[in-house]
């Protein structure tokens, strides 16, 4: 039998890299649930709000003035397609949630327009997570998410809010825009948690 190790190799990496139930495409869908806000950099801000109501808030030029992270994740919607290799620049959670006082387990994410997801917060830090608002060289277009979008690849694409505006913790989960109407309220592609009950 010939082998071509380099073709079989990069074939079966690319697969072990896809969750069940996905295909691979290599553009860029634009889903979302409503129109896209336009958001003018002056009067943009990110504000994490804690459970006893203390608030962190980043004008555009402070955050700006963060250190900067640039990473290299694969996505997944589920609406079944992913996408692997993308590169985007922004603030890891990290950085952003390093002088927040908190005991909360969960975070309510919001959105300029009014979309919210959740999520455990464990799930926001520990390098799992960024405010990105650079894809591939360049500003994120306003209909990717521009100015600013969280970016949390190890969960359904979903939970990856556009155009954020904030971080709410709390001590309780409480539901999102999609995980109140069906979706599940963590959604890992992998164990794949489309729906409530998955
Ligand atoms: N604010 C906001 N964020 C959102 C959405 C949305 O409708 N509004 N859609 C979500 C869904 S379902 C997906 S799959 C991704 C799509 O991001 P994209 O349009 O950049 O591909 O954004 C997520 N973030
Ligand atoms: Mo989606």
């Amino acid at each position: 039998m010939i082998v071509t190790p380099g073709f079989r190799g990069r074939r079966s990496a690319q697969a072990d890299r896809l969750p069940p139930g996905q295909y691979l495409t290599e553009d860029f869908p634009v889903l979302s649930a409503g129109p896209t806000p336009r958001i003018p950099l002056e009067g943009w801000r990110f504000t994490i709000t804690t459970e006893t109501g203390t608030q962190r808030s980043w004008s555009w030029a402070e955050f700006q003035a963060l250190p900067r992270a640039t990473p290299t994740v694969d996505i997944h919607c589920v609406t079944k397609w992913s996408k692997l290799d993308t590169t985007w620049e922004g603030v890891s959670l990290d950085t952003l949630l390093a002088d927040v006082e908190t005991v909360a387990d969960f975070a309510l994410v919001h959105s300029y327009g009014g979309y919210t997801t959740n999520m455990p917060l464990e799930d926001l830090v520990d390098g799992k997570a960024w405010i990105a608002d650079r894809y591939d060289g360049d500003e994120l277009a306003p209909e990717h998410g521009g100015p600013a979008r969280l970016l949390v690849p190890h969960l359904y694409f979903w939970k990856s809010a556009k155009w954020v505006s904030g971080l709410q913790l709390l001590p309780q989960d409480e539901a999102g825009f999609w995980e109140t109407l069906g979706y599940h309220e963590y959604g890992d592609p992998w164990r794949e948690q489309r729906y409530s009950g998955d």
